[in-house]
């Protein structure tokens, strides 16, 4: 797989849980001071310009962490990254979008 990251920004989050499930992936940096996430290559990757950016082996391309997180975490179950009950499960996606979505922000 591939992901476009920058080091230091939530994107390290991906990268983190990348190598705690042992998975092979190229890390590709998209610097964005420099405005990497802007060029015509990279938007022909992900049109929203952000990152994580998760290119799987198929092909596939995935975005959003919340979304990355979740299907690495339930294509790896033996991993158990998440509980698996309903509550349990919904109480990680909270606790990650607050992280992602809220606290990163600020
Ligand atoms: N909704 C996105 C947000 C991720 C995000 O905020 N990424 C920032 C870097 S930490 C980004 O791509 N910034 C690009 C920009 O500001 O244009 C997600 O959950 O993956």
């Amino acid at each position: 797989m591939k992901l476009y990251m920058t080091p230091g920004s939530c994107s390290t989050g991906i990268h983190i849980l990348l190598e705690e499930l042992d998975l092979a992936f190229e890390a590709y940096i998209v610097n964005l001071p420099t405005g990497d996430h802007t060029r015509p290559d990279y938007l022909a990757i992900n049109p929203k310009s952000s990152i994580p950016t998760l290119v799987r082996d198929d092909g596939s391309v995935l975005t959003e962490f919340q979304a990355i997180a979740y299907w690495l975490a339930r294509s790896h179950p033996r991993a158990r990254l998440l509980p698996g009950d309903a509550d349990g499960d919904a109480r990680v996606i909270e606790a990650m979008d607050y992280v992602v979505g809220t606290l990163h922000g600020q």
